[in-house]
């Protein structure tokens, strides 16, 4: 299991962390996602290393922009 943690702007509710989670959730091999408004953190397990681009694709997707922290 490796974990790739980002850093997420824009997110102000718990709404923003359910669009973010519903995106990130799709790609392949991702396990588990942590993340938080409050933080502004993005956490993804998985079982083999994910995919940075498909991930800040994916928070883009929802609507906000992340960076690889
Ligand atoms: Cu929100």
């Amino acid at each position: 299991m490796t974990t790739s943690e980002y850093t997420v702007t824009g997110m102000t509710c718990g709404h923003c962390e359910r669009s973010i989670r519903e995106e990130v959730n799709q790609i392949p091999g991702v396990e588990e996602i942590r993340v938080s408004f409050q933080t502004g953190k993005l956490v993804v397990s998985s079982a083999t290393s994910v995919d940075d681009a498909a991930v800040l694709a994916a928070v883009d997707e929802a609507g906000y922009s992340a960076a690889r922290t």
